[in-house]
């Protein structure tokens, strides 16, 4: 190496500088080359299976300069047994003059010095100036042996370098032909490759993902190695809406895919002009899966031009839904992520300098790229949806099926965050607890209604004896599942209450009262009220129904003062029977409580819930069957069913009051 780069120096002047990009007159060819096989992963990441699979992009890269300059259309790869790669195009050939100044020939310029295929040829050649990284010269850096072979005016050219760029002698016209194109083979250097095998599967996905990113382009590549190697060629004439809709293949999409281009922009000082390509793709299903690319390198870690399109992508689906009315609540909004469910989209854009930021380098950093994109997404989506209606409804309709899920899932995740409540751990704020802690002498009175649940307060024991007020008419639980009954305040505050948990959770020796006691009116909302209630415990606590925890307390009916006692009556035949008994006394007319709250505390205290005195029901599992069973005939979607239990048992409260 020492003496070839003795035999390389370059001359002095500004020549060198202008190819290289580099000031300094003195840079030696060799030593660049040198620099490269002494930092391998500077240059192309690793020297593992991801830095030699490398080479053969960096090469096929350049072909597809070539093809996106207009000049090539096929690029292919092929595997020899030996484990050198080629990389074939039919674009224009590597130019094969003597460069003036530096008196090598511009194959050899480009093979050898850092940076210069590019740029070499001034800016006619502009489409890859900056496009793309390192360049061919670090291949042929780090190859045992590589061979240019360019069909160029008539003439087939041959030069070959030996132990990371050592030219085996100049540029030489091997024969003649009528093509045009460039040949690189090369060997990876065992020095710097320990291991040199490549992978069929992982060279062929990356060139198909190139293929779909360079509309048009044939790549093709051959597995060599074996008698019978595979052979593939990717072409896609719809590029990366081609790319969308073979991503989504499997994956149901729900409309046409939406493409477009961004107008070329030309910034200042540079001689590539930006550009943007978008494809996107809503399918059936929930994934978000948007890949972003700068000039064809896969941003795993994203960058600007992910943001740009991530910011315009929820406003103009946001913008679209508010003024077709689709979002008709002002505060509703689709995020990011509502946008995003089910979403396919490559956003790939190209651009001169890239900055490659991030742990593995693969977040794009310029700035300058996120409003560009942003605007070209907004004008063009915007445009599309407007154009295309009854898509724009389907993608609309899918946002808010996403939103719709997002809020059922914080309420799912909100419920256990509540779960320290549901074992125990935390008892609901009505809840108005008892002193003792011994669970066998515990009760527990859920109460309907606050004013009730007040007196009930006054009322009881305050050792044993815990009140907890619930508001109204439960829950359906016959139209809802599990999850959906939890999201329920007063089932919630009830579970909670208990301490014994729910479904997987659920730990009958951790219930905190052996009498939980439902306290409702003696009429027939009471009743509804109790069904409801022992409907519920059936369905989900039954283990605490067979238990013989639950009981249903009996408010009187009736109260009937007779000299200065006053009798509770629980039904109209209690009454009856009792004025026949007493028959010949003077007797005041029976005061009838219409509710509990028309009790006063110490009424509510002698009649319900006095241990001395009161009348409990035990409900037993077949009581709560009963319940679940009018209750899905009063409640449930057969109405024919229900009018017709209505007739049979009109008048017969047996069959509510339990
Ligand atoms: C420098 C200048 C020109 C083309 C190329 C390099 C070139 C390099 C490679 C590497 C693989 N395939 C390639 N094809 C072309 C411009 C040539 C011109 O202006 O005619």
């Amino acid at each position: 190496m020492k003496a070839v780069a003795t035999v390389r120096r370059a001359p002095p002047g500004v020549i060198l500088a202008e190819i290289s990009g580099y000031d300094a007159a003195d840079i030696d060819v060799m030593e660049g080359l040198e620099a490269v096989r002494m930092r391998p992963g500077m240059y192309i990441g690793s020297t593992g299976p991801r830095g030699l699979h490398h080479l053969v992009y960096e090469v096929v890269d350049n072909s597809i300069d070539e093809a996106l300059a207009g000049f090539c259309d096929t690029v292919h790869v092929h595997l020899y047994p030996d484990g050198g790669v080629s990389v074939a195009d039919n674009g224009r050939g590597i130019p094969i003059d003597i460069h003036p100044d530096l008196g090598i020939s511009a194959v050899e310029v480009v093979m050898t010095i850092l940076h210069a295929g590019g740029k070499f040829g001034g800016a006619g050649y502009g489409v890859s100036g900056g496009l793309h990284g390192v360049g061919v010269s670090v291949v042929n850096a780090l190859s045992k042996r590589l061979v240019a072979e360019v069909c160029r005016g008539g003439g087939l050219y041959r030069m070959s370098f030996h132990d990371g760029g050592v030219p085996e002698g100049r540029l030489e016209r091997v024969g003649d032909t009528s093509e045009t194109g460039t040949t690189v083979t090369f060997w990876p250097d065992p020095a710097i490759f320990e291991n040199r095998e490549y992978d069929y599967d992982v060279l062929s996905r990356r060139l198909r993902e190139l293929a779909f990113l360079n509309r048009g382009v044939m790549i093709r590549v051959t597995d060599g190695r074996t008698e019978d190697g595979l052979h593939q060629g990717f072409r896609f004439d719809g590029g990366i809406s081609d790319f969308v809709a073979h991503l989504n293949s499997s994956k149901d999409p729900i409309h046409r895919a939406i493409v477009f281009f961004s107008e070329s922009r030309m910034r200042e000082g540079v001689s590539v002009p930006d550009e943007v390509e978008v494809a996107l793709q809503w399918n059936a299903g929930y994934q978000n899966n948007v890949y972003s690319f700068a000039n064809t390198i896969n941003t795993h870690e994203g960058g600007v031009h992910e943001e740009g399109f991530r910011a315009a992508l929820t406003y103009t689906l946001n913008a679209y839904a508010r003024t077709h009315n689709f979002l008709k609540d002002r505060d509703q909004n689709f995020t990011g992520d509502d946008c995003r469910e089910g979403l396919t989209a490559i956003v790939s854009v190209k651009l001169a300098n890239p900055q490659f930021e991030g742990q593995t380098k693969t977040k794009l950093g310029n700035t300058e790229m996120k409003g560009f994109v942003q605007k070209a997404v907004n004008d063009h989506l915007a445009d599309w949806l407007d154009q295309h209606p009854a898509e724009a409804k389907i993608i609309i309709e899918k946002c808010k099926l996403a939103a719709q899920g997002r809020l059922a899932a914080k309420r799912a995740r909100d419920l256990t965050r509540r779960k320290s409540v549901f074992d125990g751990s935390g008892l609901p704020g009505k809840l108005v607890d008892c002193t003792s802690r011994n669970p066998a002498e515990c009760e527990l009175f859920i109460v309907e209604g606050d004013s009730a649940g007040g007196s009930a307060v006054k009322a009881r024991d305050a050792r044993t004896q815990a009140i907890l007020p619930i508001r109204g008419k439960i829950l359906n639980v016959e139209k809802s599942n599990l999850e959906r009954s939890l999201r329920n305040t007063e089932i919630q505050s009830i579970i909670s209450a208990t301490g014994a948990g729910i479904g997987e959770d659920f730990d009958i020796s951790k219930i905190r009262y052996h009498k939980l006691v439902t306290l409702a009116d003696a009429d027939v909302d009471g009743s509804h009220i109790r069904t409801l209630l022992l409907t519920f415990f059936f369905r989900y606590l039954p283990e605490i129904v067979e238990a013989g925890y639950v009981y249903a307390a009996q408010p009187p009916l009736y109260g009937q003062k007779i000299g200065n006692v006053i009798h509770y009556l629980h039904s109209d035949r209690e009454l009856e029977v009792l004025r026949v008994e007493n028959a010949g006394r003077r007797m005041p007319p029976a005061q009838r409580f219409k509710g509990l709250g028309e009790m006063d505390y110490e009424e509510l205290w002698d009649t319900t819930m006095d241990p001395e005195k009161r009348i409990l029901r035990r409900v037993t599992i077949e009581d709560a069957a009963m319940a679940d069973e009018i209750f899905s005939t009063l409640m449930g979607d057969d109405v024919e069913v229900r009018k017709e239990f209505i007739r049979a048992n009109a008048g017969d409260v047996r069959f509510l009051d339990i």
